[in-house]
């Protein structure tokens, strides 16, 4: 029986041995769906800590809850290790490791290569390698598939090589690994039936197209989208200040319009792993093949640019109270990239409290997930969020709208409010201590 048909049997007795490389917010829920399938999963992690944690049943993940993890654990259908002993044994691998930019803004696949490279060592027929980490189109065909057929093998052949973009979105209570549509696309036709069919079991929808890259390049469209949407609606932003228009009032107008338009909403700038990043995967492949990706350069400027904006906003109302940023005490709400999570990662928090700070300012800033942030000037403690605090500071600016926050109260208590994600936009009373972006 060919090696095609082999592992297709067994992924349908679940028969198959599964390895999840890299067991973050992508990895662990994958491993868990599969071995809620009846899978054995093995986890392979650098973080010894997370892998003595999931063999204890603790989850280490906010979207695996430990309760359903450890049942898994304890059945030994999942469990982890910090090597990469045994990978040969395994059926099929996926890579689910970070993608991150390097200070260039150079896309680092250092983490898929030195994964691949370990895999390597064991890879044999029969085995199928999906690689799930966001990058830019032809990472797959380039880097992984040369790494793996170095000992001869051929893929299509006797190992199958599949891409397929990680859509966690961590926090999301719809959606989530389960139920979220699994695009999926192989160096070959039968690497995509293998790898869909495996999807299948534990993933409700799955969708494959024809190859590797064009599965690389529909994540990145996905989160292009975002980044270039959320730039033009910063933009708008800069021309509803200059028209003296409310910019929150022309997009909830807007979005009365029942087709052909989608809401986005400007801000302090995007922050996260995946909106500020992806794109760039796309825009630097494109240069390696003289193409300059117009669009993206241009949101990462535009979006890149507002915590400047934010900056000369509150400086200009300092001013017309005759203050000035330096040696005013301004308090930001909200420090994560996004509300309801802890996450500051690319925060423009973060760059709109340094900027602050290099003007001379007196930052204070609260997050209910965070107790302290690392600025440029050094470590800055969160500050109880009291009536008092609230009171002394010369201008309160809410960067995080975190649901957490009671925003008439918030501005009851403030002389004066910045408020960049128009949280205040029910408040009634204290409007005139409200300036929006
Ligand atoms: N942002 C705006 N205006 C908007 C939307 C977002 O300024 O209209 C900012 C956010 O505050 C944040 C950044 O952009 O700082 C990114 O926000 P996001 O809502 O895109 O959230 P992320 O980074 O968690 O994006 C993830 C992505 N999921 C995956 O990559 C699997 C993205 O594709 C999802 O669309 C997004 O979650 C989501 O919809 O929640």
């Amino acid at each position: 029986m060919d090696a095609s048909k082999q592992l297709i049997g067994k992924i349908e007795s679940r028969k198959a041995r599964i390895g999840v490389i890299g067991l973050g917010y992508v990895g662990l829920p994958l491993a868990v769906e599969f071995a809620r399938q009846g899978f054995r999963v093995v986890g392979i992690d650098v973080d010894s800590r997370k892998v003595s944690g999931v063999n204890a049943g603790r989850s280490h993940v906010e979207d695996v809850p430990t309760r359903e993890l450890r049942p898994l654990v304890k059945d030994g259908l999942i469990k982890a290790q910090d090597h990469y002993r045994g990978t040969g044994k395994m059926d099929a691998i996926f890579i689910c490791v970070p993608t991150p930019l390097r200070k260039t803004r150079d896309p680092d696949i250092s983490y898929i290569v030195s994964s691949v490279e370990q895999i390597a060592k064991e890879v044999r027929a029969g085995q199928l390698i999906v690689l799930e980490s966001t990058t830019y189109p032809g990472t797959t065909e380039e880097i992984i598939r040369p790494r793996l057929e170095a000992k001869g093998l051929r893929a299509g052949k006797d190992f199958f090589l599949a891409f397929s973009p990680e859509r966690v979105d961590p926090g999301n209570k719809t959606y989530g690994t389960h139920n979220t549509p699994k695009v999926v696309g192989g160096t070959t036709t039968d690497c995509t039936e293998i790898a869909a069919a495996l999807y299948r079991t534990a993933i409700e929808t799955v969708h494959p197209v024809t190859s590797t890259q064009a599965a690389e390049m529909i994540k990145l469209l996905e989160n292009t989208f975002r980044a270039v949407n959320i730039g033009l609606v910063n933009e708008v932003a800069l021309m509803c200040e200059k028209l003296n228009l409310d910019v929150w009032e022309v997009i909830d107008g807007a979005a009365t319009k029942p087709f052909g338009f989608m809401r986005f909403y400007p801000g302090p700038g995007i922050g996260g792993h995946c909106i500020p990043l992806d794109p760039h995967y796309l825009s630097w492949k494109l240069k390696t093949l003289n193409y300059s990706a117009r669009f993206i350069e241009l949101a990462s400027e535009i979006n890149g640019g507002m915590p400047e904006v934010v900056v000369r906003r509150a400086s200009r109302l300092l001013n017309e109270r005759r203050k000035s940023i330096k040696g005013s005490k301004i308090l930001v709400l909200g420090v994560a990239y996004k509300r309801d999570t802890g996450d500051v990662r690319e925060s423009p928090a973060l760059d709109v409290m340094n900027l602050l700070q290099r003007r001379g300012a007196r930052i204070q800033f609260h997050d209910p997930f965070n107790a302290q942030v690392k600025l440029e000037e050094g470590v800055c403690r969160r500050t109880a969020l009291t009536e008092a605090n609230l009171k002394k500071a010369d201008l309160v600016i809410i960067v995080t709208d975190h649901s957490d926050y009671d925003f008439n109260w918030v501005v009851r208590h403030s002389p004066l409010v910045l408020d960049t994600r128009n949280a205040t936009g029910k408040v009634k009373a204290g409007r005139r201590k409200i300036h929006k972006l």
